[in-house]
């Protein structure tokens, strides 16, 4: 394909729909405080407002992600306030996120804690977050379990494997027929000596075991240093496995800067990968979802940012001349298919998505619109007095 070929930009691009993350336009910090934000949303009003805007300036934004906890603390009985928003405001309920790593009493785990009434306690939330997607009519349960040990001998690794499997069964069992449910790993934190669903290796394997509609979810963050993302990747699609994505770039551990901010080159070669996939259907149902927790830029700029560097690494990786790639690499011919995939990674294709942008009435380029609006201004003002009163301390 070439940039210049406007109908076939047109259905690639298509292709890509990008779900939000509720928590992205809320403050976040690091471990050691927050740097307030007057813009930053408040209210999971105040962040279907801003998922919205993000959407009416990008066009390929409607689903926001959801967090249990923050988003429908009362439970089951939130769903009303959420439908009531998502009409309001044009945007639909993404995937929804239990929450396993707040409760006081998760001090030693969740699911997989030593004590048999806090795993269910654990059991019940995930059970009720099922039913919440049931009654919001999301597709994903998006499962990140923050449960691990902190010194050796602390904890049984073996029981944690039992009784991590049982709880995610049990879950799996409840979802209806056109759900999924997704396992996020992550190596280490909030867990120092292990967490108890590690690597890919492990959310796989658990996945398989516990029934069809159990997929991996990898967040870019959550991998060791040097780690091949894109083989990963390969090798869940080729295992039927790969549920979706969490978007965010790192320079050393889950530092959650933007997508693409440090690494462009390793989203293209993901993205790569899942057109290289024969099987339409495998690659269909992949959520490309954003976690990211940018504290330094603006929550608005950051999120908009964020999608316009998605569509340009996909569009880009969607140029790849794969036929010529496969002949170049039984030729072993290294050199020229590494600039087969070069060629295509260093090509300009802003130009077709603003022609893209201009076809779809949406704004040619999105944050300089976004500046334009005076939507950020506007929400400074309304929010600046809530945001201060917030509190910003670590100790
Ligand atoms: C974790 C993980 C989860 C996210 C939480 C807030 O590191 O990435 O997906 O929901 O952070
Ligand atoms: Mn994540
Ligand atoms: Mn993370």
């Amino acid at each position: 394909m070439r940039a210049e070929d406007p109908s076939r930009v047109v259905n690639v691009l298509e292709g890509l729909r990008i779900e939000i993350p509720s928590w992205g336009f809320a403050n976040t910090g690091t471990r050691f405080g927050k740097f307030l934000q007057a813009a930053a949303a408040t209210t999971t009003e105040e962040k279907f407002a801003d998922a919205a805007e993000v959407n009416a300036l990008t066009g390929i934004t409607p689903l926001l992600a959801l967090h249990v906890q923050w988003d429908l603390p009362s439970g089951v009985s939130d769903v009303a306030n959420i439908k009531r928003l998502s009409d309001k405001y044009g945007v639909q309920p993404g995937s929804i996120n239990p929450n396993l790593f707040q409760d006081q009493e998760y001090k030693f785990g969740s699911i997989c804690n030593p004590e048999a009434r806090i795993r269910r306690k654990a059991v019940d939330h995930l059970l009720e977050s099922v039913e919440i997607a049931k009654a919001l009519g999301s597709r994903d349960v998006s499962l990140w379990i923050a449960d691990g040990s902190n010194y050796p001998g602390g904890q049984s690794v073996r029981k944690r494997i039992v009784w991590l499997q049982e709880a995610l069964k049990v879950t799996h069992d409840s979802l209806d027929a056109r759900q999924r449910m997704l396992v996020e790993y992550k190596p280490f934190e909030p867990a120092f000596y292990y967490t108890d669903v590690a690597d890919w290796g492990m959310a796989a394997r658990l996945a398989s075991a516990v029934g069809p509609q159990a997929f991996v979810l990898v967040d870019t963050g959550h991998h060791y240093q040097a780690q091949n993302i894109e083989q990963i990747v390969a090798w869940l699609l080729h295992l039927g496995l790969l549920g979706g994505f969490h978007f965010n770039d790192r320079r050393y551990a889950d530092d959650d800067l933007t997508m693409g901010s440090i690494d462009p080159y390793q989203v293209f070669r993901i993205f790569h990968e899942i057109f290289s996939e024969p099987d339409p259907d495998v690659s269909a149902g992949i959520a490309y979802m954003i976690d990211q927790s940018h504290n330094i830029k603006g929550k608005m700029e950051a999120m908009v940012q964020t999608v316009m560097t998605a569509q340009e690494l996909y569009l880009k990786a969607a140029l790849v001349d794969r036929d010529r790639l496969a002949d170049l690499q039984l030729a072993a011919k290294t050199v020229e298919a590494e600039e087969c995939l070069r060629s295509a990674f260093w090509t300009d294709v802003r130009p077709a998505l603003r022609e893209w942008r201009r076809s779809q009435g949406i704004p040619e380029d999105p944050l300089q619109a976004l500046r334009e609006s005076g939507y950020v201004e506007r929400i400074e003002k309304e929010r600046k007095e809530r945001n201060a009163m917030l509190s910003m301390s670590y100790a």
